[in-house]
């Protein structure tokens, strides 16, 4: 059976689903849009609990959190071994600490940056000090993690890009990457690839 998506317009899912591109698996999409809040619609919530995006459903299971998705489809829907995650131990400790960073760390303090533009003037001075230390310590963080390798890991496209890509892109809609040439390059470069190109236009966005 099919792998289906649960894909909330507009938002990280499109990742997921370029992961499943650039996997070459079959999969079918269900698409959601936000409401007037710009949150997920209470139907999302049949597909999990916790009513978020993305949700997959594979294997008579269904899996929530980008990065157990990708990890989930790597291990088990990798026909051709593209994105099979690292066995040695000094390099899986390196690729999972890549592949847990988006979210774990990096995702918040652009949450918060995005929250922070919808408030009215003034803005609250404590959270937005925090906020601006965070933004500017983790993109000068993956700045360095990338130096000039084309992807996070070198010169192919491997996991942990995928969760990469998303924080950048979102930074650069947040319009905070004018002193981080290389990570714009860097989001452009991976939403640029025609797997990406495809999942943009399959799901909206
Ligand atoms: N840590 C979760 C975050 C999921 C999440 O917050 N997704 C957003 C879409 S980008 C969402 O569903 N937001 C709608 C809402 O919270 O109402 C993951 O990695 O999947």
């Amino acid at each position: 059976m099919a792998i289906k998506v649960h894909h909330l317009r507009v938002g990280r899912s499109v990742f997921t689903v370029w992961l499943l591109e650039e996997l070459g698996v079959e999969y079918e999409l269900e698409i959601y849009d936000r409401n007037e809040m710009g949150r997920a619609p209470d139907s999302l919530k049949k597909a999990h609990p916790l009513g978020k995006s993305p949700v997959i459903e594979a294997d008579g299971m269904t899996i929530a959190e980008t990065t157990a998705i990708a990890m989930y489809l790597a291990e088990n829907h990798d026909p051709n071994g593209v994105f099979t995650p690292p066995t040695e131990p000094a390099e899986r400790a390196q690729w999972l600490q890549t592949l847990m960073y988006p979210e774990g760390s990096a995702f918040v303090p652009l949450l918060l940056k995005l929250l922070l533009s919808r408030e009215a003037e003034p803005k609250p001075m404590l959270i937005s000090m925090f906020t601006q230390a965070e933004v500017d310590l983790h993109l000068g963080f993956i700045r360095d993690r990338l130096g000039d390798k084309p992807y996070i890991l070198g010169d192919a496209l491997s996991l942990p890009d995928i969760g990469m890509s998303y924080i950048c892109s979102m930074a650069n809609n947040l319009e905070l990457l004018g002193d981080y040439p290389t990570l714009k390059a860097y989001a452009e470069r991976c939403m640029a690839r025609p797997a990406f190109q495809r999942a943009a236009e399959k799901t909206g966005g």
